[in-house]
């Protein structure tokens, strides 16, 4: 037999790396960086590695299963779908729309099967009870990029190449490869930069492996990030420093900032951020004096009580100093398909509108049609008109990613029903009554949706499946269609080859009025992601516009180049990229400065003796990937790190037990000693705790790890955009 070899796009993290797959008979033979991928240059982490046991996993569900008496028992398709129709219409018909929750992870954001597919079957539902693992992560970043440009994915990154200066608050794309900002082999991409006289800055209360490989570390104290922020911008304006250069024409609002921030000096934010007064100017004169410079925060300075003033003046401070949109600061993407602010009229828009509703118990505002996560549980257990009776989770481990996880364990367990679409028996899917699989990554194609609009270098890329899918195991998004059918109260048994086409006629009918008839006949040879795939390119800023631009791209071409289109550097966006109703950059909206009220009481908090930080892993990847070999093996990851003056005066050793403890629970965790730490502060990684009931994960069951999230609390969150307060969080640690 001959090895044949096959390119692929990694679906393991946000940096999409191309892989060269070789097989051999249908089995993986190896995987590597693939040399030809002109985007990541042959880079892969032991992630990418890792599909291979993903593919293999014994664990992996390749079989619907339906609970029947509390145990699990492997269904046919339409069985499966027989249980659905019959335990889930009941409840959305009696109890409407909003007794059905549903409930979307992480992974979606690397399938288009689910992501494309997804808001059909939400459509259908039409429930109010909309939540995903946006409001854990970047929902505040989208918040403030809607706010001030028009659209929420028009979120702007380093443009790494070509700058002279970058500043890192709350990342570590060391380990994490870029987030928001995809970026494969920022390690290399970084020493590339220092070597020709870069410099790079990194703030965070953790010394990480990316801060390690930079020109300098500052310790922030945990949620400091309002407090420096604040004093940065301020020092532009009390020294002179604002230069917005070519955005000049382009802002709106720089006299009522100015006013805002006035009272916010480094000198009196010192307390707050634990970062010297001399240091906050400096930082600011740094940025204001480097002619290529930018400022980069992510999931550190979101995951805070002020997530959505930090992401928005993170922004402020690039335009401020004239980085934005300029080459060697912080540029805008441009990606070749599926991005809205390459779409409709250039320059001005109907901008974002947010908290059309509130959530039922909390009043948490909706955020682009999204209720925050950590809203979930009360919205199941709370009594009354339009409580949540059944969920539909799709990709999605709430139980190990939320705050207060053994709440919504218990909260699961009361709904009347519960479908999960996964591909693992976990923490969370193990408290569903019907399990739907989906497919290895190997036996399904590739094409990033969101991905592109937020990569360090414009491209287009597929990949095709490796491997053919078991007959019978339909794709995740012919799952999807039928469950929306099925939700219509159509016919789910029917040709799902006539839901796609009927799915896709309506999408063209609302976007292309007259001209429908002949895209679709365009269109006609493809079939599924496919068709939205050649749609969106064509009709994309580099398409052939069905024929008007024939030199233009379309998925033929982008699947006939060995391993992708380079669409070179970024290149300035502005004004063109603007989506407000203004037509300008918002620097100072409303909704944002009222919020700063708030900041001025947390100044007068005093810090927690000890607070708790989390950490990522170069072998995990959040919650599901500790049941692969080549990810598991090595020392124990799941372990609290602690500075060694803090472990002195606790009586804490290396290799010894503590136990972490809060008004949420207790944690018992083995104790890794680490200079990197700041003291008064502890790490704990997020995405572990596999030793629960009926958990079918052999191999991560053997080192669960404990469950962060038991120890954060649900209520805590940046009121703008829902999003969980997920660090800086206050604990007591004693030795055991
Ligand atoms: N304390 C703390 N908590 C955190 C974070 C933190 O930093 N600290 N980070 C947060 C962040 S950034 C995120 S994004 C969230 C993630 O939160 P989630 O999205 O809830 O969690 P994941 O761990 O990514 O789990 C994904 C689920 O999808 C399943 N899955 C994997 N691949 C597929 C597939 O192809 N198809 C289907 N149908 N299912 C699949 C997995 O088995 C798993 O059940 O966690 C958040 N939680
Ligand atoms: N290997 C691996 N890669 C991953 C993931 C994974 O689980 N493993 N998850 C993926 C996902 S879903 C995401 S969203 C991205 C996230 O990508 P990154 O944002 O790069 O993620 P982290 O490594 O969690 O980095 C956050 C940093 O913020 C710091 N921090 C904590 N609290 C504060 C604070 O109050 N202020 C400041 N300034 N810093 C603080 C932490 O010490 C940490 O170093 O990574 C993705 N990539
Ligand atoms: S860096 Fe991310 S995309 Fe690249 S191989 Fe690793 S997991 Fe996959
Ligand atoms: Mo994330």
């Amino acid at each position: 037999m001959s090895q044949q070899s096959h390119y692929r796009i990694c679906p393991l993290c946000e940096a999409c790396c191309g892989l060269e797959i070789r097989s051999e008979g249908g089995r993986v033979v190896s995987i590597r960086g693939a040399e030809n991928d002109g985007f990541s240059k042959g880079f892969i982490c032991p992630k990418g590695v890792s599909l291979k046991d993903l593919h293999e996993d014994p664990d992996r569900l390749r079989q619907p299963l339906i609970k029947r008496d509390g145990r699990f028992v492997p269904a046919s398709w339409d069985e499966a779908f027989e249980e659905i129709e019959r335990r889930l219409l009941p409840i959305l018909r009696e109890q409407g729309p909003d007794a059905v929750a549903t409930c979307i992870g992480n992974p979606a954001a690397h399938k288009i099967s689910l992501l494309a597919y997804f808001p059909k079957l939400a459509r259908a539902l039409g429930t109010r009870n909309i939540f995903s693992a946006s409001t854990l992560d970047q929902m505040p970043k989208q918040l403030s990029a809607g706010l001030m440009y028009g659209h929420w994915l028009s979120i702007a990154v380093p443009d790494l190449p070509r700058t002279d200066l970058l500043i890192i608050l709350g990342a570590n794309p060391q380990v994490s490869n870029g987030s928001l900002w995809t970026v494969p082999d920022y390690k290399g991409k970084a020493r590339a930069m220092r070597e020709r006289g870069g410099r790079i800055i990194v703030i965070d209360p953790r010394k990480t492996e990316t801060a390690h490989a930079a020109d300098e570390h500052l310790p922030i104290r945990p949620s400091g990030d309002i407090f420096l922020l604040l004093g940065m911008v301020h020092t532009l304006f009390d020294e002179g420093l604002v230069q917005l250069k070519h955005l000049a024409a382009h802002v709106k609002g720089l006299d009522t900032l100015r006013e805002a921030v006035q009272a916010y000096s480094p000198e009196r934010m010192a307390a707050g951020c634990g970062i010297p007064a001399e240091t906050q100017r400096r930082l600011a004169r740094e940025l204001a004096a480097t002619e290529r410079a930018s400022l980069y925060a992510r999931i550190g300075s979101c995951t805070q009580r002020f997530g959505t003033l930090n992401s928005w003046l993170v922004d402020v401070i690039n335009t401020l100093t004239g980085h934005l949109d300029a080459i060697g600061g912080a540029m805008f993407p441009k990606a070749a398909a599926f991005a809205a602010n390459t779409q409709g009229r250039p320059g001005v828009g109907k901008g974002i509108s947010t908290g059309r509703r509130s959530s039922r118990i909390s009043q948490a505002p909706e955020v682009f049609g999204e209720l925050p996560i950590s809203c979930l549980a009360e919205e199941i257990e709370t009594p009354g008109p339009g409580q949540v009776r059944a969920l539909i989770a799709i990709a999605s481990n709430p139980v190990l990613s939320a705050p207060n996880g053994p709440r919504i364990a218990r909260a699961l367990d009361s709904l009347d029903f519960m479908l999960s679409l996964d591909i693992y028996l976990n923490e969370t899917s193990r408290h569903a009554d019907v399990i739907l699989p989906g497919l290895s990554p190997l036996e399904d194609l590739h094409y990033d949706v969101a991905f592109p609009q937020l990569s360090w270098r414009n491209h287009a890329r597929y990949s095709g499946p490796v491997f053919s899918k078991p007959a019978g195991q339909p794709k995740e998004w012919q799952t999807l269609l039928r469950l929306t059918a099925l939700l219509e109260g159509k016919d789910w048994r029917g040709d799902v080859r006539i839901m796609d086409d009927e799915s896709i006629a309506s999408d063209v009918q609302r976007s292309m009025g007259e001209h429908a008839d002949a895209v679709l006949a365009a269109l006609a040879p493809l079939r599924g992601p496919e068709r939205l795939i050649d749609l969106a390119l064509r009709t994309g800023p580099y398409g052939d516009q069905f024929g008007r631009k024939p030199e233009g791209l379309n998925l033929a071409k982008v699947k006939a180049a060995a391993a992708g289109i380079d669409l070179g550097e970024l290149q300035p966006r502005i004004p063109e990229l603007l989506r407000t109703p203004s037509g300008q950059i918002e620097l100072a909206p409303q909704q944002l400065l009222d919020d700063l009220l708030a900041v001025d009481a947390a100044l007068a908090q005093p810090a927690p003796t000890m607070s708790l930080i989390g950490r990522r892993d170069m072998r995990s990847g959040n919650s599901w990937m500790h049941n692969l070999p080549v990810l598991a093996k090595g020392p124990m990851r799941c372990t609290l790190l602690v500075h060694p003056e803090d472990a002195a005066r606790l009586g804490l050793h290396d290799g010894g037990r503590a136990c972490v403890a809060n008004a949420q629970g207790e944690l018992k965790v083995e104790v890794s000693l680490s200079q990197d730490m700041m003291p008064g502060v502890v790490s704990l990684p997020h995405g572990w705790g596999h030793d629960l009931p009926g958990v079918e994960l052999a191999l991560a069951k053997q080192r669960p790890g404990v469950n962060l999230n038991a120890l954060l609390d649900d209520k805590a969150r940046d009121p703008l955009s829902g999003n969980s307060v997920l660090s800086g969080v206050a604990v007591s640690v004693r030795a055991l």
